[in-house]
């Protein structure tokens, strides 16, 4: 038991009662931080060094006390008080340390990690105002700083420091850790996040511009917005290098520590390298190696031996290359290294698409990876297929056994025990408490005989939960939404493959239909939320599109009792939490092919939302699992996709001018919306639809429209809907990062 009153009068002199939230939160902060440090850092020989440009931990309080085994005790000390540890919370600022699914894939890998006792830990950097916060006005989007370290926080500085040459002066990092306990384990690991004593926000101006020049001053003040578009600027390989090298030199540290000789280094460490962001830890830890007395040979074959690489994307345009003048700019010393493993394999292998500097001179951070690692994964089974038989082809061929499958997985203590905890709690009365270390347990749901109470149960949630979503967007947006309406909710970064504006093409074609005069048996509110790379400007456009059609549809009388949209602000983990619980239908609607795995369709399907989906990423393994009687499957297949692309035979204009769509793709430009909207950015969207639509919108149009039709009819029968949403929670179980992370060990890492 712990003393929470004493607690709290020792820091504030107040009894629980009298603190305010705030001060709670931070005695709650003290707390947690106290109880994690009482625990020793794994500290057994090898050690995996996950090293990432981004870590999306989102807020971190509940989700330690939980893995501390403090939760439900504090929460009850605090209910006893009449406080609300939801209201303590959101005293919590969120760190946004990441952009997306990448970042978000690295939290939950850490917490995996850390519970199966696994020595790893997370190596990055600490961003001071991490990635924008989104606000919108005038129905667009508009960028600020988000402000999100505060005085006392998590993050512990340590006495580590490391000195990091550029081409023109060397900077000093400093390290802060945050501690990382697994849920219910005896030891913990830690996040270390580099950072630079000298960054100056002064420097920041209007929105989050900046001096992009004045590297002293900027290094690591912002996480750079984009996802999957691509800018070659300075700032990035200043930031990446920083990052590696001081990896690199933490990571020989702690070995040597160890008593490693360095030539046995792969004994007391290996790497992972998260998409290539982190790819010149290859040449800077071979630097490293060779000045401190090993030979060039054996240290390409120790950084070999220890090196792995996980490829999360599939859009070309998207894999990073960068031109051998930058590096010789900012990292002069690493360009000799490179042009010599670029060397030595263009003796060895012919086919000048493996090679790691290409004719015009640019660097292929990807090409170094494969050649240079032992192990290269894709991050769902029809990914790594691709990566097998077309993308990463020619080295297939010649490594097909660095080639391996990891299916991603999510951390059930987030997106269960803590954003759920109703349905938590109800499946430990059904279940008992196996499941939480062994998710695969979570299949004994289907022997359930009370079919009946459990639908009746997992009703009540889901309405709880809506309400409890309610309340969230009424107190952050003003906005309200109607719990006894069907939930159909897209969250995810803003991008053309990703397809929001099909979706808002549907509710364009609900809302005529609605005019028309077909009244839908139950409301229905569509949500959407993510952010656009500021540079991206055609998701500017889809965000507009979405939002105008939100306020044309709120102001229509006719419509507004039947549909509604929202598009939530600043859509971040917190938000996740809120509106994942409450879906019953989850949007996952890539073009075939594109979206490497998707881990948001994973949360939904475990909190009871049934996906509406295309056969892509880990969907595909969705589909399998569930049957296809429990999921809603749309659209053309990867393969179909793929020759498409090949035969260059999509023609938008052609879909365009059908009977059903033209109406749909024309409101867009309709006066209805011209009146609310920028003309500009909306005769920009229709024209891309019509002209280009590089992401097949207009193919599966018609599909997806009629099998979201067909999903709304279903859910009239409940009792058909709740046997599907049964099969989906039973089979998520297989998603539960601890499985993907077992796998990582068995197959890459290796640690005892
Ligand atoms: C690179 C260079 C310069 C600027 C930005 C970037 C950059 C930043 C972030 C490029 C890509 C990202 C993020 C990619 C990402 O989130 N990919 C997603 O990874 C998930 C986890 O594996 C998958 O589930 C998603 O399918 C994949 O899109």
């Amino acid at each position: 038991m712990i003393d929470l009153q004493k607690l709290v009068r020792d820091k504030y002199d107040k009894t629980i009662q009298e603190a305010s939230n705030e001060e709670l939160y931070y005695a709650l902060l003290d707390l947690s931080k106290q109880s994690s440090n009482s625990k020793p850092n794994n500290s057994s020989k090898k050690k995996v060094y996950y090293i990432s440009a981004e870590f999306l931990i989102g807020k971190l309080l509940s989700n330690n006390l939980i893995n501390l085994g403090l939760y439900e005790d504090v929460k009850s000390q605090l209910a006893d008080a009449g406080k609300d540890l939801i209201e303590i919370e959101s005293m919590e600022m969120e760190p946004s340390l990441g952009n997306g699914g990448l970042g978000r894939l690295a939290a939950c890998f850490l917490d995996s990690i850390a519970t199966l006792g696994l020595n790893g830990d997370g190596v990055g950097l600490n961003y001071h105002f991490g990635l924008f916060k989104q606000v919108f006005r005038d129905n667009q989007q508009f960028t600020q700083p988000n402000d999100w370290m505060t005085d006392e926080s998590w993050l512990e500085k340590s006495s580590k420091t490391y000195e990091v040459p550029f081409a023109h002066f060397k900077l000093e990092s400093t390290l802060y850790d945050i501690d990382v306990p697994g849920y219910k384990t005896e030891t913990k690991n830690r996040l270390r996040l580099f950072d630079l004593g000298c960054v100056d926000s002064s420097i920041i101006r209007d929105g989050i511009n900046f001096d992009k020049t004045n590297i002293l001053k900027n290094l690591t003040l912002f996480l750079y917005p984009d996802d999957s578009d691509r800018q070659g600027e300075l700032l990035r390989i200043f930031q990446q290098y920083f990052m590696v090298s001081n990896a690199a030199q933490l990571i020989i540290d702690e070995a040597l520590e160890k008593g490693s000789n360095l030539h046995d280094l792969a004994d007391y460490a290996v790497i992972q390298i998260n998409d290539t962001h982190p790819s010149l830890v290859i040449p800077e830890m071979i630097r490293l190696l060779t000045e401190k007395g090993i030979n060039m040979d054996e240290a390409v074959e120790i950084v070999k031996s220890m090196t792995a690489y996980t490829n999360h994307t599939i859009l070309a345009e998207a894999l990073e290359k960068w031109p051998l003048d930058f590096l010789e700019e900012v990292v002069p010393h690493l360009v000799p290294i490179i042009q010599e493993l670029d060397r030595r394999i263009k003796l060895s292998v012919a086919d000048s698409e493996t090679h790691i500097i290409d004719s015009s001179g640019r660097v292929h951070m990807a090409h170094m990876d494969i050649h240079y690692g032992y192990s290269v994964n894709g991050v769902a089974a029809l990914h790594t297929d691709i990566l097998r038989s077309s993308e990463l082809k020619v080295f297939y061929d010649l490594y097909p056994e660095k080639f391996n499958n990891k299916t991603n997985g999510i951390t059930f203590r987030r997106w269960l025990m803590h954003c759920n905890p109703r349905l938590s709690r109800y499946l430990d009365e059904l279940l008992g408490h196996g499941y939480h270390h062994d998710a695969s347990e979570l299949e004994t749901l289907l022997d359930i005989q009370e079919k009946d109470s459990l639908k009746t149960e997992l009703e009540a949630i889901k309405t709880h939960n809506k309400r409890k979503l309610q309340r969230y967007l009424q107190s952050h947006q003003g906005v309200t939404v109607n719990p006894d309406s069907i939930f159909d909710i897209q969250i995810k970064r803003m991008h053309e493959y990703k397809r929001q504006q099909m979706n808002a093409l549907y509710v364009i074609y609900k809302y005529l239909d609605i005019k028309a005069g077909n009244i839908p048996e139950r409301p229905l509110t569509v949500i959407f939320g993510g952010k656009a790379a500021p540079a991206y400007t055609i998701a500017q456009d889809i965000i507009h599109l979405i939002l105008c059609l939100s306020e044309l549809i709120a102001n229509d009388p006719a419509v507004s009792p039947h549909l509604q949209v929202v598009m939530v602000e600043n859509y971040n983990v917190t938000a996740a939490s809120f509106l994942i619980p409450a879906a019953d239908i989850s949007e996952q609607i890539s073009l075939a092919s594109k979206e490497a795995s998707g881990t948001g369709n994973m949360k939904f399907m475990l909190n009871g939302a049934l996906t509406l989906g295309t056969d892509d990423g880990a969907n595909v393994e969705i589909h399998e699992l569930v049957g296809s009687e429990n999921i809603y499957i749309f659209g053309k297949d990867s393969q179909t996709v793929i020759d498409l692309y090949a035969t260059e035979s999509y023609v938008a204009h052609s879909f365009y001018e059908q009977e059903g769509i033209k109406p749909l793709v024309d409101f867009i430009v309709s006066s209805d919306l011209l009146a609310l909207g920028n003309h500009e950015r909306l005769y920009r969207l229709h024209n891309e639809l019509i002209v280009k639509d590089w992401f097949m919108t207009l193919l599966d149009l018609e599909d997806y429209i009629a099998t979201k039709e067909k999903m709304l009819a279903d859910y009239e029968d409940r009792d058909a809907w709740l046997d599907k949403v049964i099969v989906n929670i039973a089979k998520a179980g297989f998603f539960s990062s601890d499985r993907t992370i077992a796998q990582y060990n068995e197959d890459i890492w290796k640690l005892s």
